[in-house]
């Protein structure tokens, strides 16, 4: 939960920070009986916290398919960030993972912590996977296929163009989406949505993925992972891991808003997905992952903390974010917000301000032009009561004395 601190400065993050963590233990006990379907579900929930709480809002059926895709793609990716395994080994293994789905006994031991785990129990993924129906079976093989041939090709390349990155984040992101909309054209709930629209959605979260994680990437032991394209950063830099250093922070932050830019450039795409889904768990597990990430964004542009540590939206927002997203007027609503935040942010002498600001007026123009806004309390103005230290300190005090009272009463019961 989040730090006592947190809370105290943002007040209103209390009740939805409870509401989910009531969630996330409810989830965690309805973990089913069988032993490859229990290890699935517990796994899921030990691998993406975020993910695992929006895929167990689904129907079952459905849940169960975006389960199993969800944990062959994680284990396919192991491989691919696996950077201690030589090349000639794994390019075969990336390329032939969609045959080894089908096959029980196959396992290849790598990653570390609990995505070894689930690489060396990847036979109860499999089982789970010969469960699930046809349709559902045929759209996650030929898309673990494509991804795993698309991973091949960048082992052994460099991202140096624009059109690389969006083609990388294609094989990594772009085709879940393409998979995702597969899955819920199959569960019969939702029409199936063009592939260029569902490309965008995973493009947008992937690139927001590599612009926050600059630093962990770069910083990769044995050897440092590269996704910034060079079309970008090398006009502010002559190597990317230069934009870590102190003496390059103007530049840095030139870079990093280029990045967000670019970045920026799928909102329409994504807005215009969301708003044709039909199905209101559909809509949330599509739309609190997005909501998310324009938070990211906004958190992110011109913020020279990315080149310093991790920079995260605060658990309380994450919290409030997943307790109110739940229609399309509350994703035009913050997207909205994070826009307002984003323009507040852009400094006229960043090279790419004018730019910037005609995505982000882009952005707020759908969402006015959508009238579908509702009355809502915004994320990013404070409308947060502000506690002085004072007042803070009467309450604690007033709070000791009541719980001082209430246990003397009670003991002296006995
Ligand atoms: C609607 C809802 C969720 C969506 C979507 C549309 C479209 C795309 C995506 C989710 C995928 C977004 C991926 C963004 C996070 N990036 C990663 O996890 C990177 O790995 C990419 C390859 C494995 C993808 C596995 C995946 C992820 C989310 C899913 C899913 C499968 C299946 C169903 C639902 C969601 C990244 O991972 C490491 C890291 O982020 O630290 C990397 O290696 O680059
Ligand atoms: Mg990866």
């Amino acid at each position: 939960m989040g730090s006592l601190g947190a809370i105290l400065r943002h007040p209103s993050d209390f009740y939805p920070l409870m509401k989910l963590k009531m969630a996330a233990s409810n989830a965690e006990k309805q973990i089913p009986p069988q032993p490859h379907w229990g290890f699935c579900y517990s796994m899921l929930h030990k691998v993406s916290r975020s993910f695992a709480l929006v895929i167990q809002q689904l129907g079952t059926e459905l849940r169960d398919a975006v389960c199993i895709f969800y944990l062959v793609l994680r284990a396919l990716d192991t491989v691919e960030d696996d950077t201690s395994i030589p090349t000639d080994v794994k390019v075969p293994i990336l390329k032939a993972f969609h045959q080894h789905v089908y096959d029980n006994e196959w396992h290849f031991s790598c990653g570390t912590k609990e995505y070894k785990v689930l690489m060396d129990q990847f036979h109860h993924v499999s089982t789970a996977f010969l469960e699930l129906g046809k349709r559902y079976q045929e759209a996650i093989e030929e898309i673990t296929k494509r991804m795993g041939a698309g991973m091949a090709k960048f082992i052994c390349k460099e991202v140096e163009t624009i059109d690389d990155y969006d083609e990388y984040c294609h094989y990594v992101a772009g085709l879940v989406g393409l998979g995702l909309s597969k899955l819920f054209h199959a569960s019969g709930a939702e029409d199936l949505a063009p592939d260029s629209l569902s490309n965008s959605m995973g493009l947008f979260l992937q690139k927001t993925n590599i612009i926050r994680d600059y630093l962990e990437d770069i910083n990769e032991i044995p050897k440092s992972r590269m996704f910034w394209p060079r079309q970008i950063w090398s006009n502010y830099v002559n190597k990317l891991e230069d934009l870590k250093y102190e003496e390059n922070s103007e530049k840095a932050v030139q870079c990093l808003n280029d990045m967000v830019t670019n970045a920026l450039t799928h909102v329409e795409d994504c807005l215009t997905y969301m708003s044709a889904l039909r199905d209101p768990s559909i809509f949330r597990f599509c739309a609190i992952p997005q909501v998310m990430a324009i938070g990211t964004l906004a958190l992110c542009y011109n913020n020279i903390e990315v080149f310093r540590g991790v920079v995260k939206m605060r658990r309380g927002l994450t919290a409030k974010i997943i307790d109110r997203t739940r229609t399309m007027a509350d994703v035009y609503g913050a997207f909205y917000d994070f826009s307002c935040m984003l323009k507040s942010k852009v400094d006229k002498n960043d090279p790419n301000a004018t730019k910037t600001l005609s995505r982000i007026e882009a952005t707020q123009k759908s969402c006015r032009d959508a009238g579908l806004r509702n009355k809502r309390k915004s994320y990013i103005l404070p409308s947060e009561p502000r506690y002085s230290f004072v007042q803070v300190l009467v309450l604690l005090i007033i709070l000791a004395i009541f719980l001082a009272q209430f246990f003397a009463s009670r003991s002296s019961n006995y």
